[in-house]
């Protein structure tokens, strides 16, 4: 159900259900999960471009799997969405949501625990849980205030309103929106050159910004102490102090 390719350092995972607007299954679940912890250790691969295969980026879970009533809806959360939301923070290299077309319930959760957002200007965001009388699940509580303000992700879970790219962009839900014609290259263009750039001091960056949320101000200078002897001490580091005073563009190999 989904679709992974390692290409020039960045692995293209393609979500692969276009008839049903690529909404989640259990195996798209796990396929998903298995997929960024294959990207996590394969050395080669220093970003992750997230995408949906046809129109839609991700419906959501699929309502035909949980219509007709006796949902064990925690259950159903516990076993198959929230780990593969885990896996997401757990995976230490930039993780690059392409949203090629409309994104609703856990599929926008989905596009929020990834830690950029680039869409197509005919992209849609639709936090579309109230819609069906359910709560933000997916880590869409956690994210959608983090991202946009508490203000704004009231506004978006409580009417469930469907918003443009453009709108998006405005409020900072996403980071940048492409014409629909170049999209593809466009998003593959930014994961590449993502890609290029010191892998491990982006994955440490990635950790202790996400720490730093949970975090007072002194545990965060703490950390910060703790993450920059690793990034101190990476190939990276050296090579960019060394390229600077040489007064040339840094090769980075990641290491
Ligand atoms: C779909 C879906 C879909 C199946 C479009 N399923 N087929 C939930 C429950 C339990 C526990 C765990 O957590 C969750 C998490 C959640 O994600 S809850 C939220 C689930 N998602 C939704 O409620 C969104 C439902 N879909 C929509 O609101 C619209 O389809 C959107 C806004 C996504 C797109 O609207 P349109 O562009 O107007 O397209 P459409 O409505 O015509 O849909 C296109 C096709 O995709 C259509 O199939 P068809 O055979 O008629 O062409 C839809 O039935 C199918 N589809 N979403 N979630």
């Amino acid at each position: 159900t989904i679709l992974y390719e390692v290409s020039e350092g960045v692995a293209v995972i393609t979500m692969n259900r276009p008839e049903k607007f690529n909404a989640f299954t259990e195996q798209m679940n796990k396929e998903i999960t298995a997929a960024l912890k294959q990207a996590q250790k394969s050395p080669e691969v220093r970003c992750i471009l997230f995408t949906g295969a046809g129109r839609a980026f991700n419906a959501g879970q699929d309502l035909g799997d949980v219509s007709g009533g006796n949902v064990d809806f925690g259950g159903f959360l516990r076993k198959r969405y929230n780990p593969m939301i885990l896996q997401f923070q757990k995976t230490e290299k930039p993780i690059v949501a392409a949203i090629n077309g409309v994104a609703a319930g856990a599929g926008l959760s989905v596009a929020l625990a990834c830690d950029i957002r680039l869409a197509s200007e005919k992209a849609s965001l639709v936090n579309a849980f109230v819609n069906i009388g359910l709560v933000p699940d997916s880590g869409g509580c956690y994210f959608l205030p983090r991202i946009v303000g508490i203000g704004k992700a009231l506004e978006l879970a409580m009417t469930g309103e469907k918003i443009s790219a453009e709108e998006a962009l405005r409020i900072g839900l996403i980071n940048q929106v492409y014409p629909a014609e170049s999209f593809q290259d466009d998003a593959m263009a930014y994961a590449r050159k993502l890609a290029s750039l010191p892998t491990r001091g982006i994955g440490l960056i990635k950790r202790t910004m996400y720490k730093g949320l949970e975090m007072g101000l002194e545990e965060t200078l703490e950390y910060e102490a703790f993450a920059q002897d690793a990034a101190g001490s990476t190939e990276d580091h050296k090579e960019g102090v060394t390229a600077f005073m040489e007064k040339r563009a840094p090769r980075f190999t990641g290491q």
